[in-house]
């Protein structure tokens, strides 16, 4: 039982009109799919949204042919000053229909509206906008002016539009055209961005969007006129595709799973640390991967900061993600809950304490509850795997040096946490982390002027800032 009550505050999901079936987004229009087309349902009741096209090789030779035409005749030659009105036309139109593309990424991705509202497309339409203003500005970037060609680009669930906006932002202002294949559990808001595209009456071609699977994606990488290849997804799926264009002349950037550590240090502000670690593993179900998952609490206030935790995980909301008042909402789909179930029963017949956050859990729909181990040693798979889901594995350590020792004991490295209030401990201790990012004294801060990326198992490539520009400009080899 929650220690609060609260009225239901639900919003309306007539803001948006999910159409009954959708089509592929080639050359500027809607067209329909040679593949067979595949339902996505909303996983927190299971109820079918809608029905979406799969692309099949053709569909993708289509895609690409379009993105490719657009590049050569128009977009790549156009002055990047008036490719960047129509970014920030887009950027725009992102802001105007904010509430629409929130509510439908809520919907078809199960994640609470609160954080779609106010984290995922306030990032969103910043990314453009921050893009929009390197369009004309690219002599600085140190990369040179020159683009790639045709991006295909290959995304995951659990931020749908966001990582749209990671990818397409930065290739378009560097004049790229771009072919983009979201998950197939999520394709709702990249086909509602399509429609922003037309609006903003963007030239045919620069923006395509495929739908489908796994071999929708893998057609897609291995087209060979596709010239830059961005994945964001799993390390395995990362693996495949860099075998796949090993030998070719295609760019890659790779951005993989992680297993960060979140590093709290016996001087910490603790009540704000255990707000950091709730952020860090629960935001977005957990589904995050620069997810907190591995806290690595210091032995002399291991007990106080697991009381503590504990507290604040009971008064986590979970359930109906288009409640205002929901924290923590359903998870992706039916597999993404199985892998979260085996992994969890993994740890406790490894001995780990599993402990969860007492919530009832809605009958119909994919849910799990916030839930963390305890006794867990570095070999347990629940510390060495990535779950992907609102599981938390808690270590201890004694010295900083121990700290930094299990933080780095990880085939990953894509970010880590460090509270403490000495703010020699806190450079000391990052410069020592092998991680892409590393926050002090709070946990998954996002902003499109800031780098982010892997190292190690994590992959290869920055998104965001003059680095992301590296990706998709020619003289960001050398
Ligand atoms: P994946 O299973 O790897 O899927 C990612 C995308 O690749 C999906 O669109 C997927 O299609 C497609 N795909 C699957 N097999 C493919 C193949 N052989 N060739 C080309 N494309 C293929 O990952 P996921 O489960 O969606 O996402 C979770 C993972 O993403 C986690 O490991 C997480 O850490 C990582 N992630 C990393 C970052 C950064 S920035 N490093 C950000 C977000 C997520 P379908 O899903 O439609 O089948």
């Amino acid at each position: 039982m929650s220690v609060f009550e609260y009225a239901p505050a639900p919003e309306s999901r007539a803001v948006v009109d999910v159409k009954p079936s959708y089509g592929l987004f080639i050359g500027g229009e809607f067209v329909d799919g040679h593949g067979t087309p595949f339902k996505t349902v909303n996983p927190a009741t299971e109820e079918v949204l809608s029905e979406v096209a799969e692309a099949d090789a053709a569909d993708v030779e289509a895609a690409v042919k379009a993105a490719r035409r657009a590049h050569d005749r128009t977009w790549s030659r156009m002055p990047g000053a008036e490719r960047a009105k129509y970014l920030y036309r887009i950027a725009r139109i992102i802001q105007e229909r904010s509430r629409e593309l929130a509510v439908l990424e809520s919907l078809d991705n199960g994640k609470p509206i609160r954080e779609a509202r106010d984290v995922d497309v306030p990032i969103v339409a910043a990314h453009f906008f921050y893009y929009a203003g390197w369009a004309d500005k690219l002599e600085w970037s140190g990369y040179g002016t020159t683009p790639i060609g045709v991006a295909g680009q290959v995304i995951p669930w659990n931020f749908p539009l966001l990582m749209l906006a990671w990818k397409v932002a930065p290739a378009l202002a560097c004049g790229n055209t771009v072919v983009l294949k979201p998950a197939e559990t999520t394709p709702l808001t990249a086909l509602l961005f399509a429609e922003i595209c037309q609006q903003a009456d963007l030239p045919a071609g620069v923006v395509n969007i495929v739908t489908g699977a796994g071999a929708t994606g893998q057609a897609l990488v291995a087209h060979p006129d596709v010239d830059k290849v961005a994945f964001t997804g799993s390390t395995e799926v990362g693996k495949a595709i860099a075998r796949t264009v090993a030998g070719t002349s295609k760019k890659v950037t790779l951005e993989l799973g992680g297993k960060a550590a979140n590093i709290v240090f016996d001087d910490a502000p603790l009540d704000e640390a255990v707000e950091g670690i709730v952020d860090g593993i629960f935001f977005n179900q957990g589904h995050v991967c620069c997810a907190g998952s591995r806290l690595l609490v210091q032995e002399s206030v291991a007990e106080e900061v697991l009381a503590r935790l504990k507290r604040r995980m009971a008064t986590l909301r979970v359930g109906d993600p288009l409640d205002k008042n929901t924290d923590v909402g359903a998870i992706n789909s039916a597999e993404q809950l199985a892998r979260i179930r085996e992994l969890s029963a993994i740890g406790e017949q490894e001995g780990a304490g599993r402990w969860s956050a007492p919530c009832e859990l809605p009958d119909r729909g994919f849910w799990f509850p916030p839930t963390l181990f305890t006794g867990v040693s570095q070999a347990h798979r629940i510390a060495r795997e990535e779950i992907f889901g609102p599981v938390l594995s808690v270590l201890t350590f004694r010295t900083p040096s121990e700290a930094v020792e299990k933080a780095n004991n990880t085939p990953y490295g894509l970010s880590a946490g460090v509270w403490t209030e000495k703010g020699s401990r806190i450079l000391h201790v990052a410069s020592q982390l092998k991680a892409g990012v590393v926050w002090a004294n709070t946990f998954n801060k996002f902003d499109p002027t800031s780098p982010f990326g892997g190292y190690k198992e994590s992959g290869q490539g920055r998104e965001g800032g003059r680095h992301g520009l590296a990706a998709y400009l020619k003289g960001g080899d050398l």
